[in-house]
C-alpha cells in the first residue's frame, strides 16, 4: 500500500464452502488484511481457506437461533444483524458480497438500515458474481427478480470472467436503468507461492487428479467413464479429491467399470498443492464453469488440464498450450486427450510449464487483489474531501 493510501474497513460475505467463491473471498480477505486494511469476514461457518490461515482477518460467525416458526434457521438474517452491529460500533466502508444470493441481499439490507442511522455514512456494496448465482440458481424463476434487483442496487458489480459478465447482461439486462449494465471483470487469482510445481518429475504409472464438490454441474461420473475409456488395460491412476452429492455414484461406477484399484477417493483435503503438483494431468469435466479456479490452481502447480470448453474456462486454459479443451458432450475426445498426455509425459510436463507461466503472468494474486482495493476506493469520497 502507498504511504498516503488510507486503510479501509471492509466486510466480506461468503459461503463457507470448499467451492471457489468461498476460496476467492477468503484469499481476498487475507490479502487485503496483509496490506493493512481492517477486514471482517461474515458467514455462518468459518470458510476452510480462512480456517487454516494465520492472517489477521476478523471472523464473524453468525448462525441465528432456531425457532419453531422457522422452517430452517435463517442464518442470513443473523449475518445482516451482525454486520449492522459492527457497522454501528466500529464503522464499515465497504460490504463485499461474494455470490449474489443471498449475500448481495444481506449487504443491501445492511446498507439500507445503515442509511437510516445518524452520524456514520453507510457502507458501499460491491457484489462479485461467481457463476451459478447467475447461470443456474439466481436465474431460476424463483429467485431471478431478486437477483436482478440486487445487481442493480449494488454500488459496483464484478464478474470473474468476461463470459459471466456477458451472461449476466443477457439474462438480466431487462429492467436495468443502464443497458448493458456496468460489470467490471476481475478474474480469479492464485497464490503462486503456495500453489507451485513439485521438486520431482512424475514417476510411477501415469496419474490424473480432479478436485470438486461433486455436484451435478461438475459431472464427475462422466469423468470416471472417460478415464475408464482412456486407460483400459493400463495401470493409470485417478485421484478424486472432494466430496458431495455425486460421490456415492462415482464409487459405484468405479467398481462397476473395474476401476476400484486404480481410482482413489480422498474426500475433502486442504493439501491441494501437494495433490495437484505430482499428477500428469488435471481433469475438469463440468457442464458449466464461469472460470474454473481448480484448473488455475492445477496450472500454477505445473499440471496441464484436460477440460470441457464451457463458460469462461477458455479464458484460463489455453487450448493446445496449457492443456486441451474439448466440446462438452464429446467423451471420446476427452478420453483421447487424456490418452495423448499419458502416452507422452514429456509433452504433458511441457504443457504444465506453460500453464505455470500463464498462472504467474496473468493470475498471480499480487497482480489482481489491488484491483478490488482500487474499486473500493473509487466508490468512497476522496480522503480529505
Ligand atoms: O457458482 C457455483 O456453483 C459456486 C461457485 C463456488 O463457490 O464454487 O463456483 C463458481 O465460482 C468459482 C470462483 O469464482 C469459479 O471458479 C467456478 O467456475 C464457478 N462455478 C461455476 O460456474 C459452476
Amino acid at each position: 500500500m502507498e504511504p498516503n493510501e488510507s486503510k479501509l474497513r471492509i466486510g466480506i460475505l461468503c459461503h463457507p464452502t470448499y467451492g471457489g467463491s468461498g476460496v476467492v473471498a477468503s484469499e481476498l480477505a487475507l490479502s487485503l488484511a496483509d496490506e493493512g486494511h481492517r477486514v471482517h469476514l461474515f458467514s455462518h461457518e468459518v470458510p476452510p481457506r480462512l480456517a487454516r490461515a494465520p492472517g489477521p482477518v476478523e471472523m464473524h460467525v453468525a448462525q441465528g437461533i432456531p425457532y419453531p416458526l422457522f422452517h430452517s434457521t435463517p442464518h442470513d438474517l443473523a449475518i445482516t444483524s451482525s454486520i449492522l452491529n459492527l457497522h454501528r460500533s466500529e464503522g464499515l466502508d465497504i460490504l463485499h458480497a461474494h455470490y449474489a444470493l443471498p449475500h448481495a441481499v444481506n449487504a443491501f439490507l445492511a446498507r439500507s438500515a445503515a442509511e437510516r442511522d445518524k452520524g456514520r455514512p453507510a457502507p458501499k456494496v460491491v457484489t462479485t458474481l461467481h457463476g451459478t448465482d447467475i447461470t443456474l440458481v439466481g436465474n431460476d424463476p424463483s429467485y431471478a427478480a431478486l437477483t436482478q434487483f440486487v445487481i442493480l442496487a449494488s454500488d459496483a458489480v464484478t464478474a470473474v470472467s468476461e463470459e459471466l459478465a456477458q451472461r449476466t447482461r443477457d439474462n438480466f439486462s431487462n429492467g436495468f436503468r443502464e443497458s448493458p449494465c456496468r460489470i467490471q471483470v476481475i478474474p480469479n487469482f492464485v497464490d503462486v507461492d503456495l500453489f507451485r510445481p513439485g521438486e520431482h518429475a512424475p514417476s510411477g504409472p501415469p496419474s490424473a487428479v480432479h478436485v470438486s464438490n461433486f455436484r451435478a454441474v461438475k459431472r464427475v461420473p462422466w469423468l470416471v467413464r472417460a478415464f475408464a475409456m482412456a486407460t483400459e488395460g493400463t495401470d493409470a491412476r485417478l485421484t478424486l479429491v472432494g466430496d458431495g452429492p455425486d460421490q456415492a455414484e462415482c464409487r459405484r461406477l468405479a467398481s462397476e467399470l473395474g476401476l476400484a484399484r486404480r481410482v482413489t477417493f480422498l474426500g475433502t483435503r486442504d493439501a491441494l498443492p501437494e495433490l495437484l503438483a505430482p499428477a500428469d494431468v488435471f481433469l475438469l469435466s463440468s457442464i458449466e464453469e464461469s472460470f474454473g479456479l481448480s484448473a488455475l490452481e492445477a496450472m500454477a502447480c505445473g499440471t496441464p488440464v484436460v477440460g470441457t470448453d464451457v463458460g469462461g474456462v477458455a479464458g484460463v486454459v489455453d487450448d493446445g498450450v496449457s492443456g486441451f479443451l474439448v466440446p462438452v458432450e464429446d467423451i471420446e475426445a476427452f478420453a483421447e486427450r487424456i490418452r495423448a498426455l499419458f502416452s507422452d509425459r514429456a509433452r504433458a510436463a511441457e504443457m504444465g510449464r506453460a500453464g505455470r507461466a500463464i498462472a504467474v503472468e496473468r493470475f498471480d494474486r499480487r497482480k489482481i487483489v489491488h484491483r478490488y482495493a482500487d474499486l473500493y476506493r473509487s466508490l468512497l469520497p476522496a480522503a480529505g474531501s
